[in-house]
């Protein structure tokens, strides 16, 4: 089984891997663009703003995160993502208030820290505002970063740009909430100035220690937050004369506190991090020999198994190896298929693999799992809670 745990950080939304002890190779390949594109699916798949692995570092750091878009491409960064990321692994290593960790990331070092609230603060660097470091085509402008103005659908706009490990444009508007964003994001994300494309970020300013921005991501559409994004508006304001170096920064989703530190010339964000539930889905080699077993060795194997193919060391759960049964098989012949207990004498492995009894129960369950629904089995549990319920209120025997 492939496990995973979804978080979110103001609506923005991610399934988190932990893959720390995947191997080299496994840690290089990642995810297969169609994979991460199934998991994101908000229909066909469990739904997500992006995948993001945990893997062992490479660059002295203690760990390595790597992000995909919903669209199955690979950023260098996300701000929303590694407050999940760190929600994650405090929650999985039992860590408190004060924990800090060193990542590693495509953007550089990032180091997320758990405050007392549970909310997390992140060191994200110092910006970039060199327009090959964006990238942008767009000139340095007279507010130090790049400026230019754009002409999209017929219409002009004053925009500003900054990195954040990723790309993003600022365009400041008077009216946010009467915005096009469905017209004018994707137009900008594509735009030639950007040849990396970018992250597109429409902002009010409300006063100049409080904005509030409207968000359309590079790979991934309208998105309720973006923390790379917010600290990318912040900067840009800043650097317009719109915005002091602190604010408050609103996104749909809720806001986040934005300092680009004077000093170190470093941005901090704060924000929250919540998990949302923690699933599972069955690998590639369960689909496959569930439907074998289900609908005959000899038939085709459906396209999508295959699609579903982390590789073991991403939040596999380990299976039983066939070939485990055999070491552990007794000396003397094993009892009828039919008489083993299999819960009680292959707790260790299947000491008959070649006549399992609990085999075609076992195909059942997987063929179930692997054909519905998380809503059929979501039913399927409720229904079968409420008829032990109810037989439990009205004694055996009465429960429909
Ligand atoms: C916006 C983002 N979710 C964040 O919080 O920083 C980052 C996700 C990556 C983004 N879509 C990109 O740079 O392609």
């Amino acid at each position: 089984m492939l496990q995973f745990s979804k978080y979110q950080g103001l609506g923005n939304d991610f399934l988190l891997i932990d893959g720390r002890q995947a191997s080299h190779d496994d840690s290089e390949a990642g995810l297969a663009p169609e994979l991460v594109r199934q998991l994101c699916d908000r229909r066909f798949g469990v739904g997500g703003d992006g995948v993001i692995l945990a893997l062992p570092s490479q660059a002295g750091g203690e760990l390595r995160m790597r992000i995909f878009n919903a669209d199955g491409s690979e950023p260098e960064m996300c701000g929303n993502g590694i407050r999940c990321l760190a929600r994650f692994l405090a929650d999985r290593d039992g860590d408190g208030p004060g924990r800090r960790w060193q990542v590693d990331t495509l953007a550089g070092r990032i180091v997320p820290e758990l405050l007392g609230d549970g909310s997390i603060r992140v060191d994200m660097g110092p910006p970039f505002l060199e327009p090959a470091t964006v990238p942008t085509t767009l000139p340095l402008g007279p507010a130090g970063l790049p400026q230019g103005e754009l002409a999209l659908d017929g219409e002009v706009f004053a925009v500003a740009a900054a990195g954040m490990g990723n790309p993003h444009v600022v365009v400041p508007v008077e009216d946010l909430a009467d915005f096009d964003l469905e017209r004018f994001g994707p137009l900008l994300e594509v735009h030639p100035s950007f040849p990396a494309k970018t992250n597109v970020h429409f902002v009010q300013v409300l006063a100049p220690d409080h904005l509030v921005m409207r968000v359309w991501e590079r790979g991934a559409g309208p998105t309720l937050a973006c923390g790379t994004g917010a600290c990318a508006t912040l900067v840009a304001c800043h650097c317009l004369g719109l915005a002091e170096r602190r604010a408050r920064v609103d996104l749909p989703g809720g806001p986040l506190q934005i300092h680009w530190d004077a000093t170190t010339g470093h941005v901090i964000m704060d924000g929250p991090a919540e998990h949302v539930f923690d699933g599972a889905i069955p690998s590639a080699e369960a689909v496959q020999e569930a439907r074998r077993q289900a609908a005959g060795a000899s038939q085709e194997q459906p396209a999508m198994a295959s699609e579903f193919a982390p590789g073991p060391a991403f939040g596999a759960a380990p299976e039983p190896a066939s070939d485990q049964a055999g070491a552990q098989a007794p000396a003397e012949p094993a009892p009828a298929a039919e008489t083993i207990q299999c819960a009680v004498v292959c707790v260790n492995g299947c000491i008959r693999p070649d006549a399992c009894p609990s085999a075609e129960a076992r195909a059942k369950v997987a063929a179930l799992l692997a054909g519905s629904s998380l809503d059929d089995l979501v039913a399927i549990a409720s229904h079968s809670l409420e008829s032990r319920i109810r037989s439990r209120i009205s004694g055996p025997g009465e429960a429909s």
